[in-house]
């Protein structure tokens, strides 16, 4: 196929080249890029689950680290291998796990309730995606990390960047590029031992390093991964899910009837909205999928979007259903690169929709909301709605 999967026509709606995609085989040649494409979950969840024929170590954008140079140091989880993955996925893995996120859940939940006190004390109509979506992740992940209060305005745009970053050199990467000297400074210089508050997920990850878990040399990098994929994906998810209630009050109020289902409420809106779109792997030896052969070396690009809104896995794949089990979708990857943040991810919806689910009736469409076009996030600029209490 000759499609362009991050033009913006596609990035302002691509649930009908997904169809085309799933539709046309269970892979797919895309010759603008030289690349083979999965879009079937079947597919899709086989290379997620096979490190050892799809690897990341070349990059898990378009760009082949094998032959062209990252925008960036490597990280040493996302754009790993094992060996070399295993231990900085078991330190994070113990950050971010249940245990940990135990000691944050009261400070969360307080602070999601004083920020919708405070949103709906402005009045009625507000916009969801920034008001909401974009203000309670920045209001607590930042000092879970334990960064100083400066600079945290940096934090969206590097995220924005990166995940553009995984895609093609298009006007969006341009756009970016003026930025990315002085972020990446930035973000670099956040994740040294000194600049980090003794207790957090910072602290913990260098606390790592001096029991010899990990080395010192790794310790910043790792700090870079959350604060590269910490802060946009869990943005966007929210919107994601504000945005599937205000325009599914029928499911807003089954959620007030049992506010037990806020996690499945959740990872429902995860699969539906599919936040993280796409990933690439590369192939390690010659592949076969379906009578296709692909050549050893290819890229090989994933439609996580795509995989869960799969007829043939789904059924009414289309509707965002609180009374569906949404376990197995791949909005947060599967295997061994499984999102390693999604506990604390999950934690902070608990938290928000817990809060807005005690005062909020009724969430509804107020304005024509507006996509934010990035590669690999599917996103909300704007998300105004009407709130009645
Ligand atoms: C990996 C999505 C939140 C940190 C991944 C992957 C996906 C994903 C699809 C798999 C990548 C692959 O297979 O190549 C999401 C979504 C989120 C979210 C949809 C929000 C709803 C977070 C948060 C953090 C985080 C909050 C940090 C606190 C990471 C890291 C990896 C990862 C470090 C790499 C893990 C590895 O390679 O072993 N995420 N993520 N993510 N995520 Fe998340
Ligand atoms: C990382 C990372 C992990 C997941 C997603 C991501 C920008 C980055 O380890 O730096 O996207």
């Amino acid at each position: 196929m000759t499609i362009d999967p991050f033009s913006h026509a596609v990035l302002e709606d691509p649930l009908p080249m997904h169809a085309e995609l799933r539709d046309a085989g269970p892979v797919v040649y895309l010759s603008r890029y030289d690349v083979y494409a999965v879009a079937r979950y079947e597919e899709v969840h086989a290379a997620l689950t096979d490190w050892q024929r799809f690897q990341s170590a070349a990059g898990v954008g378009l760009t082949n680290f094998r032959t062209e140079k990252p925008w960036r140091p490597p990280s040493l989880l996302l754009e790993a291998d094992p060996p070399h993955h295993d231990a900085p996925r078991r330190v994070l893995s113990k950050v971010l796990g249940p245990r940990a996120l135990r000691r944050l859940r009261t400070q969360w939940t307080a602070d999601a309730e004083e920020l919708v006190d405070e949103v709906l004390a402005r009045g009625s109509r507000l916009d969801a995606a920034t008001a909401l979506a974009h203000a309670f992740p920045l209001r607590v992940f930042p000092d879970a990390v334990g960064l100083p209060p400066d600079g945290r305005e940096n934090l969206l745009p590097y995220g924005d960047h990166a995940f553009n970053a995984f895609g093609p050199a298009n006007d969006l990467v341009a756009r970016g590029e003026p930025r990315v000297a002085e972020l990446s400074a930035w973000v670099a210089s956040r994740c040294s031992r000194e600049a980090l508050a003794p207790a957090g997920f910072g602290a913990d990850i260098w606390a790592a390093a001096d029991r010899g878990d990990i080395t010192p040399e790794q310790a910043p990098l790792i700090v870079r991964s959350l604060l590269t994929a910490g802060v946009d994906t869990t943005v966007h998810a929210l919107s994601a899910v504000l945005h599937a209630f205000a325009t599914h009050p029928e499911q807003w109020q089954r959620l007030r009837d049992n506010p037990g289902l806020v996690r499945v409420a959740f990872d429902e809106a995860v699969r539906w909205e599919s936040p993280v779109q796409t990933f690439f792997r590369t192939t390690t030896t010659e592949v076969r999928i379906g009578d296709v052969r692909i050549g050893e070396g290819s890229k090989v690009l994933m439609f996580l979007g795509a995989a869960n809104r799969d007829p043939r896995r789904w059924p009414n794949p289309d509707a965002f259903d609180l009374s569906r089990d949404p376990s197995g979708h791949v909005g947060f990857g599967m295997g061994l690169h499984q999102c390693v943040g999604q506990h604390v991810a999950r934690l902070e919806a608990e938290a928000l929709l817990a809060a807005l689910v005690r005062r909020v009736r009724r969430i509804e469409l107020d304005g024509v909301p507006r996509r934010h076009h990035n590669n690999t996030l599917r996103a909300w600029e704007s998300l105004p709605v009407r709130v009645s209490s």
